[in-house]
């Protein structure tokens, strides 16, 4: 018996119709092959940078101030590890195997965000990763929330709810060492010198510099531009920094008020470019790090597999 070709003109208008009707595409429908590439190529490299992102402030857990600072850093780096598992998850249900996305973070046929390859000097960084860091993965990944593909949608409703969290935090300690002493204000401020650039750059490269802004806008999979959220970040945190008692290192920043919105500098984006590309000062050792936990935990994964095996033996029996 032969069964028809499926009508692909026919499932594209459905696809289609279903963009624009703003409902969600689900694992089982169809979808063009364009679109569940590039759901994948975002989800994927949406995830390292959860797991990846574990690494800066993971090296504060052992040096944090006190039990509480503790407590609170050992939630929020859980946390990512969560997000980067339920990130994982959305990027199965588009086909992709997941040994085969870890392998591609680890070889670099993967990319991951440009933010986690500065390093964290000092505790303040913790704050100041909470706040802007955190402020700005807010910024881009609540209107994700209302992506067209339904898995990633969902699971990023969940993800800003925590983000909300770890950004509160990192405010409530840097308002914390703004009220302490000279010597920690001043470690704030350091910090805030250093991170926000590279918070401006998570945005990704300025719109008439973005291949994949137009397509991914058409399909609802970005709901805006790069330079749309950037403007949205920095709007947000001007009155945040005045609120905290910092300056930010930019002295093109002004209120505009014809466009009732800030005015700023420029980003490096050669800065942006050669980091992407592997040349930032932790990307060798980020990946060293991610790939050594990944050769150390392959007992783990053997004995998940033979427990897994047994067990169906056993119910097959
Ligand atoms: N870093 O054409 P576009 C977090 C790449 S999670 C590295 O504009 P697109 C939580 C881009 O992939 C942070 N690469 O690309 C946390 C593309 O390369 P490709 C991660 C970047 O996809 C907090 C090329 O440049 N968030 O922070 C970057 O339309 C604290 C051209 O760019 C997400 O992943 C960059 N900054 O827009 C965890 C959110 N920017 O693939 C721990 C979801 C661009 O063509 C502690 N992703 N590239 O070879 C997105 O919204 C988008 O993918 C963008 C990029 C906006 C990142």
């Amino acid at each position: 018996m032969t069964t028809a070709a499926p009508d692909t003109t026919e499932l594209q208008r459905t696809f289609d119709d279903t963009i624009a009707a703003e409902q969600r595409i689900e694992p089982r429908d169809w979808m063009p092959e364009g679109y569940r590439r590039t759901l994948i190529r975002q989800v994927a490299q949406h995830a390292h940078s959860e797991i990846i992102g574990m690494q800066p402030e993971g090296v504060w857990i052992t040096r944090a101030p006190s039990l509480r600072r503790k407590a609170i850093l050992m939630a929020k780096v859980q946390d990512e590890a969560g997000h980067g598992l339920y990130l994982y998850s959305a990027a199965e249900t588009l086909g992709a195997d997941r040994a085969d996305l870890t392998a591609k973070l680890i070889d670099g046929a993967q990319k991951y965000s440009s933010i986690f390859n500065y390093p964290t000097l000092s505790y303040a960084d913790v704050g100041v990763i909470g706040w802007l860091v955190d402020g700005a993965a807010i910024c881009n990944q609540v209107p994700l929330c209302r992506s067209s593909f339904g898995p990633y949608a969902r699971a990023m409703i969940r993800v800003c709810k925590e983000e909300s969290f770890h950004q509160r935090q990192g405010y409530e300690l840097l308002m914390t060492m703004m009220g302490g002493t000279d010597a920690q204000r001043a470690m704030v401020q350091d910090a805030v010198d250093r991170w926000w650039w590279p918070s401006l750059m998570m945005f990704g490269p300025p719109d008439d510099r973005s291949p994949n802004s137009g397509q991914s806008m058409a399909w609802r999979i970005k709901r805006h531009t790069n330079d749309e959220l950037r403007q949205r970040f920095v709007d947000m945190s001007v009155p945040q920094a005045q609120a905290l008692g910092v300056s930010l290192p930019d002295s093109q920043l002004i209120w505009n008020e014809q466009r009732k919105s800030h005015d700023f500098g420029t980003p490096d984006w050669a800065e942006l470019a050669a980091v992407i590309a592997g040349d930032g000062p932790c990307n060798v050792e980020r990946i060293t790090n991610r790939r050594n936990a990944h050769d150390d935990g392959a007992w783990v994964r053997e004995a998940a597999m033979a427990f897994a095996a047994r067990e169906r033996q056993e119910a097959g029996q």
